[in-house]
């Protein structure tokens, strides 16, 4: 043992894919000014800036302790001089003027409203400012002709933004789990994204399905989607077909992240009488004898069909968080020349698909210590 005074070093590794992010965090009021600035990006088509932004914040959610001078930053990666400034910023003077400046923006207000309308992106929202569409009453008012998924976003705007709690998303679970044992006896339903991280709430309800039997499941979304729309349970569904096989980039060349799986974005109807049956304690949400309010609230969900053969691929890919997905493959790509996406992992030094059917595989593949869904929160 030495004498001399040990300085302790804590150290970070780069990849968010190398390190554990569970949902505790020290640090949220610098996170959340972080996370901010990465959404502002997003939505104003400055992707670069927006990941740059996601990872500063993700390598402060990881910290044990709360910030508080700026010399524990010493070292960290990912950390550039604009989030930097900000981080020093909310230090010394307990708010970052370009965060306030930003949710205090005209512009900012109306793209978190206008893309709040489920089937609006930041390119439409951006379109409609430059009309003088700033708010949904402004959007009412115009004659701009919505899509069908932008109708519905509106129709259910309030509902679409509130929270979806765990005990509603496990709800819609009991229900997708209903139709898919009677269109296909033996197909697995399992949670994804957010909750399958252990969130407590989410902005939608995510579910992977598959059968034990690899073909079985060929043709499987249209009978779900059946089973529910005759159940009254969809108020609105556009289900898009596995284009996977017939497109022409390969699984080795994931030219976008949008994965080619036979999927359904829908809304979900979901009775509070659905919920209780479900075994949960009765919500806030009023109910019809208290007071004419609908007994009901709509629900965001994604429907995800993957053969099994693809199934620990696809669990990984949708289980998130969206910056971890985007490590792993900068991770595969960068520091092991292989190619991961939702369907396969191609290692192209040896030109070879390297085979997995579970996400610890996957991890060891890639030479990675396997990190659970609970700790993938970055
Ligand atoms: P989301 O449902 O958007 O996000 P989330 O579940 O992590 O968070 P929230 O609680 O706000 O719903 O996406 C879930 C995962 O699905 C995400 O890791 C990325 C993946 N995904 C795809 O693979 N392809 C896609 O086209 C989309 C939209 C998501
Ligand atoms: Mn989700
Ligand atoms: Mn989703």
């Amino acid at each position: 043992p030495t004498n001399e005074a040990e300085v302790e070093v804590f150290s970070v590794p780069s990849y968010a894919c190398q390190r554990r992010t569970t949902l505790e965090n020290r640090n949220t009021v610098l996170t959340d000014a972080l996370s901010l600035l990465a959404e502002n990006a997003e939505l104003s088509a400055e992707e670069g800036r927006g990941v740059a932004f996601r990872r500063a914040a993700a390598v402060l959610k990881v910290l044990p302790e709360p910030v508080t001078d700026m010399t524990q930053l010493r070292g960290l990666p990912c950390l550039g001089e604009h989030s930097l400034r900000v981080i020093k910023d909310i230090l010394e003077n307990g708010a970052s003027s370009e965060v306030e400046s930003t949710k205090q923006s005209e512009r900012f207000k109306a793209l978190k409203v206008l893309t709040g309308v489920f089937g609006v992106g930041a390119k439409t929202a951006d379109r409609w400012i430059r009309e003088g569409i700033h708010d949904l009453q402004q959007l009412k008012d115009s004659r701009q002709t919505l899509n069908r998924a932008q109708r519905a976003g509106l129709e259910h705007y309030d509902d679409i933004n509130q929270p979806v709690s765990k005990a509603e998303a496990d709800a819609i679970g009991e229900i997708v789990e209903e139709a898919v044992a009677s269109v296909l006896p033996g197909a697995q339903v399992t949670l994804i994204g957010g909750f399958r991280r252990g969130k407590l709430s989410g902005h939608d309800v995510d579910f992977l399905i598959t059968h034990p039997e690899e073909g079985r499941e060929v043709g499987l979304m249209p009978k779900i989607v059946s089973w529910l729309e005759s159940q009254g349970f969809l108020l609105y569904q556009k289900t898009t077909r596995n284009s996977y096989l017939e497109s022409d980039d390969g699984p080795a060349r994931p030219c976008s992240n949008m994965d080619r799986f036979e999927r359904c974005f829908s809304v979900f109807k979901l009775d509070e009488d659905e919920k209780r049956r479900a075994g949960q304690t009765q919500s806030h949400h009023a109910s019809a004898e208290d007071g004419g309010l609908k007994p009901w609230r709509a629900v965001r969900v994604d429907l995800v069909v993957s053969p099994i053969s693809q199934f620990a691929f696809a669990l990984l890919g949708w289980t998130g968080s969206k910056l971890f997905e985007r490590e792993l493959r900068r991770w595969a790509g960068h520091e092991k020349t292989m190619s991961l996406s939702s369907h396969a992992l191609y290692d192209n030094t040896q030109r070879t698909y390297l085979r997995a059917t579970s996400e610890e595989e996957i991890f060891a593949h890639l030479g990675l210590d396997y990190i659970p869904p609970s700790e993938r929160n970055a």
